[in-house]
């Protein structure tokens, strides 16, 4: 993990490295992330909403003006989306309900994008669900 966060600290700036970073990251690892860390406020972020189910806060590494990762607190088994089963739909509802909401706090009202990575080839490298919500400029189709 330190080593993880100080590369993502230092540079995150190309495809290649976000690639290498998802190579790098244990797939079916179900053990604690630094979003553990943002959640237990171990490590600083700049959060811009909190409730009792969901953490979101501003990406280190922001590849558009606005970029948000949005978090369940408890993560209950869901490193992916590729590993929900039936008892997450409720956060994972909410994980994107929120996203909705945060968008409006943040003035996106010309639209925006939101994403899930998952496993290797999506690029995840963090394995604690997130959705990402990517906004401030006109998104590209199709992603890279
Ligand atoms: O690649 P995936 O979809 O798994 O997304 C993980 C995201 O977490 C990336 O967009 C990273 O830039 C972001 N990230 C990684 C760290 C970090 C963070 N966002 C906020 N604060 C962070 N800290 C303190 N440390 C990280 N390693």
């Amino acid at each position: 993990i330190a080593v993880l966060t100080s590369h993502f600290t230092t540079t995150m700036s190309s495809e290649k490295d976000a690639a290498l970073a998802a190579a790098a990251a244990p797939p079916s690892a179900d053990s604690p992330t630094i979003f553990d860390k943002i959640i237990n406020k171990e490590i600083p972020a700049k959060v811009v909403y909190e409730d009792d189910k969901v953490l979101a806060f501003r990406d280190i590494a922001p590849q558009a003006p606005t970029h948000i990762l949005l978090i369940p607190k408890i993560k209950d088994g869901l490193t992916g989306l590729s590993k929900a089963e039936e008892r997450h739909c409720e956060i994972l509802g909410r994980l994107l309900y929120t996203a909705k909401l945060v968008a409006k706090q943040e003035g996106l009202e010309d639209g925006y994008r939101v994403v899930i990575n998952d496993g290797p080839n999506g690029c995840q490298s963090v394995y604690h669900v997130h959705v990402h919500l990517l906004g401030g400029r006109q998104m590209n189709w199709p992603p890279g």
